[in-house]
């Protein structure tokens, strides 16, 4: 995986994006591969008194990633020298699942985590805001083996959405690692 490619999007002094095109070339077969294999999971949300489902499927992995994702979990260690230790897999069955505006609840344990995602599939909207609220201030289209990763301190004073999109050509999924400590690897 190379980084050659890699455009740095610094939404002012501290905080940023970093964004690396078709960074997996195998991206189609590793779509196929966690479609089949990962352990999908249908997770409900408190909200209010509620129990609601959650409009996408997720799937965590514990400690044993397959060999496809270790690729990408060491690969993006190294670059970063931070040792990334759980991934989280979204899917986007379709147009009708989304993820509404947060931002990551490891920002509550970390000061400026890195949050790595790898799309695949379909492009899907992908926006970024001011902590609290306004106006959509960056907005990418990540699928097709992007890279993105969000640093400095975006988690504390952004938040990000995948927004619902009839659009949508088709399901997308998010590959996300996070770590728990600032350790070099
Ligand atoms: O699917 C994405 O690109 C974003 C996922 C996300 O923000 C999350 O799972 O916290």
């Amino acid at each position: 995986m190379s980084y050659d490619a890699l455009r740095r999007d610094q939404l002012d002094l501290t905080s940023w994006v970093d964004l690396v095109p078709g960074w997996v070339p195998d991206h189609a077969e590793l779509f196929d591969e966690l479609l089949a294999e990962a352990p999908w999971q249908q997770r409900t949300r408190k909200m209010w008194d509620n129990e609601v489902v959650e409009p996408r499927m997720v799937a965590a992995y514990a400690f044993a990633l397959p060999a496809s994702l270790e690729e990408l979990r060491a690969s993006v260690s190294q670059r970063y020298r931070i040792d990334f230790d759980s991934c989280l897999v979204n899917l986007y069955r379709d147009g009708n699942d989304a993820v509404a505006w947060h931002g990551d609840t490891v920002r509550k344990v970390l000061r400026n985590p890195l949050v790595v995602t790898v799309s695949l599939g379909a492009s899907r909207r992908f926006v970024v805001r001011r902590r609290g609220g306004g106006p959509v201030l960056k907005e990418y289209a990540p699928g097709q083996g992007d890279l993105m990763v969000m640093g400095g301190a975006m988690q504390h004073d952004y938040e990000h959405a995948v927004p619902r999109q009839r659009s949508a050509s088709g399901a997308r999924m998010s590959v996300t690692m996070r770590h728990s400590c600032r350790s070099a690897s």
